[in-house]
């Protein structure tokens, strides 16, 4: 076991502190809007402020406090800039000449102002009108052999409010095709925890959190991705939980971390431990670890039958035998050469998990975007259940999500593969038929662009040309599209990788002031905890012109599917309207325009908390899926005779997903650049691989595409030997279309088996 003291070179103050204070002035300064955004940072996740449109993580109880983060501050002061993309930028600049510009230029151009069209006679985006912007929706979509040929993307950030009325129109429309970021990121948590549990959501609120005696913090990096979680296991560790990490790499926010809301930590330059424990196992090897910890439980139970819950076992689980014997004939060399960590190593998590009576397991993208993530995912829930650690105060599952708002975009309806429930609700609600037939995830959306089978592309939110895997042939399929629509807030990618036609359509942020014919509009989201909470901006919009995403949906939908069905603007000009209809649909939601009123929102009940579950035995079931028989890198070498490494491409400190703030990563000691390579120091020495060489990485496949980034500098850096890091969306050229989990469509974005070579 490596011991939290064991820093990487890169950082050693304490995660947070003064270096998050600095930086936040930084970007707030960089906005050049600062006293604006200090404004607004006050109202930041308070009731009756806005939710910050950073992470997903839960409001802890701070009425009367500020609570956000560095990485709000930056989400924030991103949003309220007063740079601005009008038509005279367009007129500037061809798009031509706009995809040679990386990223962070393109994000850093500023709010879009107005909507935009290009017809492809020109190389520049014209303006045009709103209600021409929806005829041209509607027009193409006329024109479509079936609806099943457009695509309707979503990235987490839409609110309730928007998404509901989005999913209503592609139904209206007849298509199911509703791709979204949640199937590049917490997807198998969903799956899998479906599977066994019957809810796709986490079980345990803030309030668990309090109560916890040990929590677990697999493949999640908090310190950068949900700073806010950093408050929430200081507070833990303070009260004497045990918290231990189970990451690929030493991250900095999980060993120690000082609370800039704490005056006494900030002025004495000290901070609290947040990790006892850290375990740092190979890329894809927590299923092994689990596994290992399993067989320790079994083991120790033959001679002390409190080890596991058997009562609950009895009375709840189904399959536990089946589960026994899968973890009895897995053998210890497996389990080590997996998970990279010595039996001693898995022996002491066995110890620490038998000796806490209430234990919370939390995980991201670390463990999702694998390709056995839903067995791993099903195998947490396995070893939580062995203890009867679900549906008991302070214990249970908690995937952390990504957008402050995709688990609530999930839960009104996003969803290729709505369930009948759902869809007969609608129907009955509406009066239509609507369609049954699944529809297609993210991958596949790529696949039907490519071959022809989709041709307009909608997108409310995100950045689908940078978001996904396979770069080159993302960048094809949406280039083949006949129309391709992007609501957003700033310029990105997927404005410049446009179909024959393409519309910028822009939107209102979370952080400003949304007026309709019915007043100012509040909206809300879901947070993680399963929390229900109203939102309302506070900021002028950035622009006049600006709509808000709502009457965007709105706008195309009665232009496109008319309004005999739904009657769209009365739902626009009043979002309330919007929430009782939610409520009729969704009966969880009832009461709902009077719930958001109290407090910090509602609870939605998880059924799996209170040990129900909705499991076709209506029993919580154990998985007994073998581990993998190989890992991505011992597929690869079948293919090649060089050395194989497998590649994690992750987050740095400065970006949110492909919007990318600045180029540090100060954490991990990286300043001004982002095409690094993190490369274990005797892999270096194997490679004859020296600090700050530059090299070309590529992926190994056996389908004939060369995939190939070059310019990579290497920094040597204390991860698993054989494990290499480097930022995402940079690498997503790196990613085969064919490489997805089992079970569920996320592309392995945490194990590409790559080669790197000096250039
Ligand atoms: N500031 C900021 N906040 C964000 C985002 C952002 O980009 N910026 N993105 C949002 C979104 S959409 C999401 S989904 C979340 C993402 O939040 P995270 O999941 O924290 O994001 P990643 O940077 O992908 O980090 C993955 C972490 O898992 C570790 N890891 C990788 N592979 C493995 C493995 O096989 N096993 C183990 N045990 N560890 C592994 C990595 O070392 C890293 O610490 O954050 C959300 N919040
Ligand atoms: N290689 C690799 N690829 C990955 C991942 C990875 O770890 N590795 N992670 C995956 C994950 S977890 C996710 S969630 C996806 C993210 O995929 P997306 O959600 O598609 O991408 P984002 O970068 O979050 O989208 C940023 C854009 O959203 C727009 N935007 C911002 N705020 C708003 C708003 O309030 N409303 C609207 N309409 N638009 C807004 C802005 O124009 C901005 O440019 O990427 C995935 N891709
Ligand atoms: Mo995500």
């Amino acid at each position: 076991m490596s011991k939290p003291t064991k820093t990487t070179p890169a950082y050693s103050s304490p995660a947070g502190g003064w270096g998050a204070l600095k930086s936040s002035a930084k970007h707030l300064i960089q906005s050049e809007n600062a006293a604006k955004n200090v404004k607004a940072l006050l109202k930041a996740n308070q009731p009756g402020g806005f939710d910050c449109p950073g992470c997903a993580w839960g409001d802890s109880d701070t009425a009367g406090k500020v609570d956000f983060c560095e990485n709000g501050v930056k989400a924030i002061a991103w949003e309220a800039t007063s740079k601005r993309v009008d038509a005279n930028f367009f007129q500037q600049y061809s798009i031509s000449e706009l995809q040679q510009w990386d990223d962070h230029s393109l994000e850093k151009s500023g709010r879009l102002t107005q909507p935009m069209f290009y017809d492809g006679e020109t190389d520049h985006y014209q303006t045009i009108s709103w209600d021409d912007a929806f005829s041209v929706i509607a027009n193409k979509l006329k024109t479509l052999n079936s609806p099943d040929e457009a695509l309707l993307y979503t990235s987490g950030r839409a609110s309730n409010e928007a998404a509901y009325l989005y999913q209503l129109f592609g139904r209206v429309l007849g298509t199911n095709n509703f791709p979204d970021c949640s199937n590049m990121c917490h997807e198998a948590s969903g799956v899998g925890m479906t599977k066994s549990l019957g809810t796709g959501k986490g079980t345990v609120t803030m309030a668990d959190f309090d109560l916890a005696d040990a929590i677990f913090v697999f493949g999640q990096n908090p310190g950068t991705n949900h700073p806010r979680m950093l408050g929430t296991l200081r507070k833990a560790s303070k009260r004497g939980a045990t918290i231990v990490s189970i990451n690929n790499l030493q991250e900095r926010g999980l060993q120690k971390f000082t609370d800039p809301q704490s005056p006494k930590e900030m002025i004495l330059f000290t901070g609290t431990d947040i990790s006892q424990y850290y375990f740092t196992p190979k890329l894809g090897g927590d299923m092994a670890i689990l596994r290992g910890v399993a067989k320790v439980l079994f083991e120790r139970f033959k001679t002390d039958k409190s080890i596991l819950d058997i009562d609950f076992i009895q009375t709840h689980c189904h399959h536990f035998s089946d589960y026994q014997n899968s973890v009895e004939i897995t053998p210890w060399q497996q389990i080590i050469n997996q998970s990279g960590l010595s039996q001693r190593d898995i022996e002491q998590i066995a110890d620490i998990y038998a000796s806490n009576k209430k234990v919370i397991f939390t995980w991201a993208m670390g463990i999702t975007q694998h390709k056995h993530s839903v067995a791993t995912i099903q195998e947490l829930v396995n070893v939580l259940l062995l203890r009867g650690n679900i549906g008991k105060p302070g214990a249970g599952a908690c995937p952390v999500r990504g957008h402050s708002n995709v688990q609530g975009n999930r839960t009104v309806g996003i969803n290729e593969k709505p369930s009948d429930e759902f869809l007969d609700a609608l129907e009955q609600h509406y009066d239509f038929k609507a369609p049954r037939a699944h529809g297609l995830n993210t991958v596949e959306s790529i696949h039907a662009m490519l071959s022809g089978k989709a041709k307009v592309f909608i997108a409310l939110g995100g950045n689908f040309a940078a978001a996904t895997p396979d770069t080159a042939r993302a960048y094809q399929a949406l280039q083949q599209c006949d129309l391709t629509v992007q609501i957003s807030t700033k310029l990105n990618r997927s404005h410049v990788i446009t179909g024959k036609q393409s519309l910028i359509l822009p939107c209102l942020g979370r952080t400003e002031i949304d007026r309709q014919v019915g007043g100012e509009q509040c909206i809300t989201v879901e947070d993680s905890m399963s929390m229900v909470h109203s939102s309302t901006g506070q900021n002028e919009p950035a622009s006049k012109e600006l709509r808000s995403e709502t009457a965007i949906v709105a706008g195309m939908a009665s232009a496109s599917v008319g309004s005999d069905i739904v009657n769209w603007s009365a739902l626009m000009h009043d979002y309330s309207l919007i929430r009782n209809d939610i409520s009729k649909v969704l009966p969880d939601f009832f009461d709902y325009n009077e719930r958001i009123k109290i407090g910090r929102g509602f609870y939605l009940q998880n059924k799996a908390a209170l040990r129900q579950w909705k499991t076709s035995a209506a029993k919580a079931t154990f998985s007994s899926a073998l581990l993998p028989e190989k890992l991505s890198h011992e597929i690869a070498e079948q293919f090649t005779d060089k050395a194989i490494l497998t590649l994690q491409t992750l987050r740095s400190h400065d970006q949110y997903n492909t919007s990318i703030y600045g180029m540090d990563d100060r954490y991990r000691g990286i300043y001004g650049e982002r095409r690094v390579i993190f490369v274990n120091g005797q892999d270096m020495v194997k490679q004859q691989l020296s600090n700050g060489d530059k090299v070309k990485i590529t992926t190994i496949s056996n389908d004939n595409i060369t995939r190939s980034i070059t310019d990579f500098k290497v920094v040597e850096y204390t991860i698993p030997s054989g494990c290499v890091a480097a930022y995402y969306p940079e690498t997503n050229p790196l990613v085969p279309l064919e490489n997805i989990a089992d079970g569920c469509g996320t592309p392995t974005y945490k194990s590409i088996a790559v080669t790197i070579e000096k250039i």
